[in-house]
């Protein structure tokens, strides 16, 4: 299954008419046709949000895995957003001191399996925003420590 993009499709189990979409928020006018979507492929980690109503209105529906939508969400998608996980994230502190003096910290993240549910949380609706929350788990490394 490729694993950089969702696809939905207009019939359940995965079949019919599709669209591939990359992450973003996609009203009803980016979207094939109004209400088609009866079931969504999700990569790992990857979180669709659907909304009845477009401009992300009405009732909503968060998935995270691959899968028919449900009774309660087929064919009414009007909009919807999709969001994949970050998993790089570097933070680097290093070069204080320009006389070699002082030392650099590195801070690296691993590749951690995080739980998709955990990373975002949608804090607005339109447009939508997602705060991220992250559990770092990582390494220090110091250079010429003093
Ligand atoms: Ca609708």
């Amino acid at each position: 299954m490729a694993n950089d993009h969702v696809i939905v499709h207009g019939e359940r189990g995965c079949k019919g008419k599709s669209q591939t979409l990359k992450p973003g928020a996609y009203d009803t006018s980016a979207l094939d046709d109004n209400d088609f979507i009866s079931s969504v492929t999700i990569p790992k980690g990857w979180t669709v949000t659907l909304y009845e109503d477009s401009k992300f209105g009405g009732r909503s529906k968060t998935l995270t895995a691959t899968g028919d939508v449900g009774d309660d969400f087929d064919n009414i998608t009007s909009s919807l957003t999709v969001s994949n996980p970050d998993k790089e994230a570097v933070v680097k502190v290093g070069d204080t001191y320009k006389d070699g003096s002082g030392g650099s910290i590195t801070i690296e993240q691993n590749d951690v399996d995080v739980d998709a549910k955990s990373l975002l949380k949608l804090t607005q609706r339109f447009p939508p925003k997602f705060e991220q929350v992250m559990v770092l788990s990582f390494t220090m490394t110091i250079d010429q420590p003093l």
